[in-house]
């Protein structure tokens, strides 16, 4: 096949983006043999630094990369788009409330959710990386009705990733020894990582490492804090990371799932595991044929129940306030 498959990155002049496009270039998302076309969304102001990215781009001679096109306006960007990964995003800046930034992510993901509606291919997969991510990809899904809500995801594979880490230095095991771990929740401090379905070479995770004040002291506060304390050590924040988890998120989505193995993927709720239906929450997911499912059946104890729930009110709220807002 070598129709170029077509992915759209907005923010592609940001930290993220100077990592992510050439891993995405280079073939790390379809693999060596199918050709991709990238189609690069900034903010004006942005555009010159990005002609620069470009150039580094056509440098690297990528035997895969089939063409760049940048631009600041979504509804030529998306154009045809068959992926998006939505990376730009509003940051915190100082002063500002939750409800200011809900407000101004909230005028990037209702227009790139309406151009995605109207210009991308059939076939469209949309990851939102940009924070606050779970809600964005809220925003965006509900702005855009002829696209399934199926299509829209937002990424928690970073903070599944993270805690695929933590759970290594503490068992001595390499990461391909540990199985279906899960992250439930919001992309934020309330972020449950839960450690009670995962497996280590095959054996109950809990039983192998058996250490609850590790758990709950150490093991939940390191992954749910990691961000902070990567912008504490290297002055800024998650780049490479959080670009290497969107590559993750989506090569497995498209791809399938490996079997015997769940993944994190922040998704819509259909009211599993008593998370209200509509909202974006990270769930236990198996992929084929670019689908998921949630994976249904697994018993929630008193101590997890607790933390997803109050994941699930935190999504709540934010859901209520761009209601409120009239974003969705
Ligand atoms: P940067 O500030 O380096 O880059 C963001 C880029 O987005 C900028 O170049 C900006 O011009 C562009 N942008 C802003 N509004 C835009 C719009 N309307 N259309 C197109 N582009 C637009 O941030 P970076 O470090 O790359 O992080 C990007 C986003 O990822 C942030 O929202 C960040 O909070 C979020 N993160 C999410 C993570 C996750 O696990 N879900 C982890 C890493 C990261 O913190």
């Amino acid at each position: 096949n070598t129709t170029p498959v077509k992915v759209a990155v907005t923010g592609a002049a940001g930290q993220i983006g100077y990592s992510l496009l050439f891993r995405i270039a280079s073939g790390d998302l379809f693999g060596p043999d199918t050709p991709v076309q990238l189609r690069l969304l900034e903010i004006a102001p942005a555009l010159k630094a990005l002609e620069g990215v470009v150039m580094e781009l056509d440098d690297c001679a990528f035997p895969t990369l089939a063409g760049v096109e940048i631009g600041d306006d979504p509804n030529t960007i998306f154009d045809g788009a068959n992926v998006a990964l939505l990376v730009g995003a509003r940051p915190r800046s100082k002063g500002m409330e939750r409800g200011d930034l809900l407000e101004a992510n909230g005028a990037i993901f209702t227009v790139q959710g309406k151009a995605l509606n109207d210009h991308a291919a059939d076939d469209i997969h949309v990851t939102v990386t940009g924070n606050p991510a779970n809600t964005n990809a809220l925003i965006a899904m509900s702005n855009a009705k002829d696209i399934p809500t199926e299509r829209f995801s937002a990424l928690t594979r970073l903070d599944h990733n993270r805690a695929l880490a933590q759970v290594c230095a503490k068992a001595g095991v390499p990461v391909s020894e540990i199985r279906n771990m899960t992250i439930w929740g919001n992309h934020s401090a309330t972020q449950y990582p839960d450690l009670f379905h995962a497996q280590i070479g095959g054996r109950p995770a809990t039983e192998v490492i058996n250490d609850q004040a590790w758990l709950e002291e150490t093991f939940i506060p390191t992954v749910a804090k990691r961000g902070a304390a990567i912008i504490e050590a290297r002055g800024s924040s998650s780049a490479a990371s959080a670009a290497s988890a969107t590559i993750d998120h989506t090569r497995d989505w498209l791809q399938g799932s490996s079997e015997g193995n769940w993944l994190s993927m922040a998704v819509r709720s259909d009211g599993s595991y008593g998370v209200p239906e509509g909202l974006i929450s990270s769930f236990p997911v198996t992929t084929s044929g670019g689908r998921w499912e949630i994976v249904q059946g697994l018993e929630i104890d008193e101590f997890s129940r607790g933390k997803i729930d109050a994941s699930a009110a935190e999504l709540d709220e934010e859901r209520a306030a761009v209601t409120e807002l009239g974003l969705i």
